[in-house]
């Protein structure tokens, strides 16, 4: 059940001391070894020795993706290069990638925060692990690999794409975990089925799926279709890569790796720390890495902390499921919307299937915004009249939760484009 009970139930107050004791080595190490938080701090009027506890940590600055991009590539790494063993980058939308770095032992936390979470999900050395995440830059693949490894547990580094190719291995080898995106958990549901493969065919267990917001409704999709209990992972390339926070098998929230990483809830808007429950802004500082430390890294991840214990005897404290990013949230004619809150109400409506498309569009200064959902295919064979039906009864239900009008557009099943890695789920075709 654990894979690490000492580290994983620790007292909260030894926890407590253990944190405050690497976040003062910490603060210390990239006042000496990093020129950009030598300056922020001074800005400050802060020496390390002004961070003796947790309740110092307001004063610390954040630190942001902007940061790491005018730093580019290296600037904020704490060591020479030639104690970097590992580079990986995440790609974003626009400009240049962000680069991140690990030390030997920076890969051996990433590999013992990816046992524990494998752990979580059923993951032993008699495991057959398929891991689809893509291997490369992107952290997915290698991350739960070495954490696979470390548990001893056999890795089949299937990474993305070939899905018909995916799902024979998963049979002919025998895999009890799938790690992959949900999205992608999904796609290769659907593709068993037209190879007429169903899930008693396979030996699936447990599954990590991460890297992208996903919703409870999704989560029972996937249970029933491939027969396994599916966990939520969350990590971000910044701060690790995957292993950052984990849900136990009490799905009941996310444990941060408290013993490597600090989380924060801030709001947006004012950088104040918000309290346990408050949803806002996710901010992690890292308080063992040694290539690149980073001190109240803004994620733009919404989520909030969830204060009281865990049924599992995990101490460690745990987050929401993340809700969206702030830079995903679409405001539409003053409101706020999160493509989640969408996929919540698609997924309550039957004859829906889980693959949409948000479109956004301005006329004439106005914001409009259209939902594409694909139908099952007996429902699309349906007479007009029923699809008009399930077309305002989508419109009524998004506009009861969001309080704004949308158009929707049912689409014939398996139209709209299946993503091997993370989803995109929104297009936004305003010129602001
Ligand atoms: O996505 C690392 C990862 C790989 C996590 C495999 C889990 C599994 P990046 O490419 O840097 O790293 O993207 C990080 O992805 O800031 C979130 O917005 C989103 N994200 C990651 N995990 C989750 C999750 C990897 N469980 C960004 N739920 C983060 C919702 C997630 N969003």
């Amino acid at each position: 059940m654990y894979w690490n009970e000492k580290c994983e139930c620790m007292p909260c107050e030894e926890l407590r001391a253990l944190q405050e004791e690497r976040l003062r080595k910490t603060v210390g190490r990239v006042y000496c070894e990093v020129p950009f938080y030598r300056r922020a701090l001074q800005e400050r009027g802060l020496g390390p020795h002004d961070i003796q506890s947790l309740d110092d940590f307001k004063k610390l600055p954040f630190t942001t993706k902007e940061d790491l991009r005018d730093n580019y590539p290296y600037g904020l790494f704490a060591v020479p290069l030639s104690e970097v063993v590992r580079l990986h980058a995440s790609s974003g939308t626009t400009g240049k990638p962000t680069v991140v770095g690990y030390t030997r032992r920076d890969l051996d936390v990433w590999a013992e925060v990816m046992a524990r979470a494998l752990t979580c999900c059923g993951a032993t050395k008699h495991s057959m692990i398929h891991n689809a995440y893509g291997y490369g830059l992107f952290t997915g693949g290698l991350g739960i690999h070495y954490g696979a490894e470390r548990v001893g547990a056999s890795v089949i580094p299937v990474s993305g794409g070939h899905t018909k190719r995916q799902v024979l291995i998963m049979k002919d080898f025998g895999s009890t975990i799938l790690t992959c995106t949900p999205s992608y958990a999904l796609y290769l549901a659907e593709v068993m089925e037209e190879m007429g493969i169903s899930k008693g065919d396979l030996k699936l267990k447990g599954g990590l799926f991460g890297a992208e917001p996903w919703s409870e409704n999704m989560r029972h999709q996937i249970e029933k279709h491939l027969g396994l209990i599916a966990l939520d992972i969350y990590g971000i390339s910044e701060i690790i890569g995957p292993g950052v926070a984990v849900e136990c098998p009490a799905k009941q929230g996310l444990h941060i790796f408290e013993d490597h990483f600090l989380a924060e809830i801030i709001d947006p808007e004012t950088g104040e720390q918000l309290p346990p429950g408050e949803y806002g802004e996710l901010v992690i500082t890292t308080i063992t890495k040694e290539a690149l430390p980073l001190l109240r890294y803004r994620t733009r991840d919404i989520t909030a902390i969830i204060p009281d214990p865990c049924p599992c005897g995990r101490t460690h404290v745990r987050i929401e499921r993340i809700k969206g990013r702030t830079d995903d949230m679409l405001v539409i004619r003053g409101v706020n919307v999160f493509p989640s809150q969408i996929e919540e109400v698609l997924f309550r409506i039957s004859h829906t299937e889980p693959h949409y498309l948000i479109i956004v569009e301005r006329r004439e200064q106005l914001d409009e915004l259209e939902v594409w959902v694909e139908v099952s295919e007996a429902v699309f064979s349906d007479e007009v009249r029923k699809l008009e039906h399930l077309e305002h009864q989508i419109q009524g239900e998004i506009n009861d939760i969001l309080g704004i009008s949308v158009r929707v557009k049912l689409v014939e099943p398996k139209t709209l484009e299946r993503s091997e890695g993370k989803a995109k789920r929104v297009i936004d075709r305003r010129q602001l």
